[in-house]
């Protein structure tokens, strides 16, 4: 068990995490695998009278992740989901990670990690994480300790049985949900066509499209797809669900809402396309209703 001093330490100057050499980072990712472990691909979380914050990708961008996290300490929500894409492209990558993993280690049962469609070796090797690593650490540090971490964390999130929280979007498998109910991990090295494997990676990769009627080809790459407004609905009624809170796009405003209030999009990292491109914005649940809120 990694020292709770040692978490507060990061906490305060998370700067200063690949100063502690790789088996302090190992400690963390042991400590947080273990409560992954517990955890099913979609958690159910209830907080009817109190508030849950959902926060959007933060790409490496540390200066975003403390507003939040000074914002989360003054307002106090029960619960704090994190969408995904927490390394790759920012300058503090493994702070950010190191950073999220110590809140969840100090407080597993108020904050929860989901993956993004960044939480992926190849993704990593592309966007930099994977180079960024072994710089940092050399030879003592042990990739493969990431990507089973990665292999643990649940894929979506329902809030008060009607919001539910993802990276990407619907899937065209529509029963995805029921599939991986009693699934705890899964390696999404494998996708054919109408597999588990494709379902989830359809809902770390798909984008929301307006005016679209069903699903169509997407320009992000193979097996990728938008989805339209009559497909969600569809979704949604299937699981008895009343609205959808996803990030992986950015927009200036740090959040857009799609679906005439079904889908609200959310982007938690300022400045992603340089100076003065976006804010950061990230949603709050109360009940079945969901708020924007503007981080700086
Ligand atoms: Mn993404």
């Amino acid at each position: 068990m990694v020292e709770k001093s040692f978490l507060q330490k990061i906490m305060k100057s998370p700067e200063r995490i690949s100063q502690f050499g790789f088996n302090k980072i190992s400690s963390i990712l042991k400590d947080a695998k273990a409560l992954f472990e517990e955890e099913s691909l979609i958690l159910n979380l209830y907080a009817p009278d109190s508030d849950v914050f959902v926060i959007g990708d933060l790409h490496g961008n540390l200066e975003s992740l403390q507003r939040i996290h000074a914002i989360i300490q003054e307002k106090n929500p029960k619960y704090v989901v994190f969408l995904g894409d927490i390394v790759d492209r920012g300058s503090y990558q493994i702070e950010c990670l190191g950073f999220v993993l110590s809140l969840k280690i100090l407080e597993p049962d108020k904050y929860f990690i989901l993956r993004g469609n960044h939480e992926t070796l190849q993704m990593n090797k592309y966007y930099g994480f994977y180079q960024d690593f072994n710089m940092r650490f050399g030879q003592e540090g042990d990739f493969t300790e990431i990507l089973s971490l990665y292999n643990l964390l649940p894929i979506c999130a329902i809030i008060n049985d009607s919001t539910l929280c993802l990276h990407g979007g619907i899937p065209e498998n529509m029963e995805i949900l029921d599939q991986i109910h009693d699934l705890k991990q899964k390696e999404l090295n494998y996708n054919p066509s109408g597999s588990v494997e494709e379902g989830i990676f359809q809902m770390l990769w798909n984008d929301p499209k307006e005016g679209l009627s069903g699903f169509m080809n997407s320009f992000r790459g193979e097996g990728i797809k938008f989805f339209g407004g009559d497909v969600l609905g569809k979704f949604l009624d299937k699981y008895e669900l009343k609205s959808v809170i996803r990030a992986h796009e950015v927009f200036p405003a740090g959040y857009k809402w799609f679906f005439e209030g079904r889908l609200l999009s959310i982007f938690s990292s300022s400045n992603y396309r340089g100076q003065g491109s976006n804010v950061a914005a990230y949603a709050r649940i109360e009940g079945d209703k969901i708020f924007t809120e503007i981080i700086e």
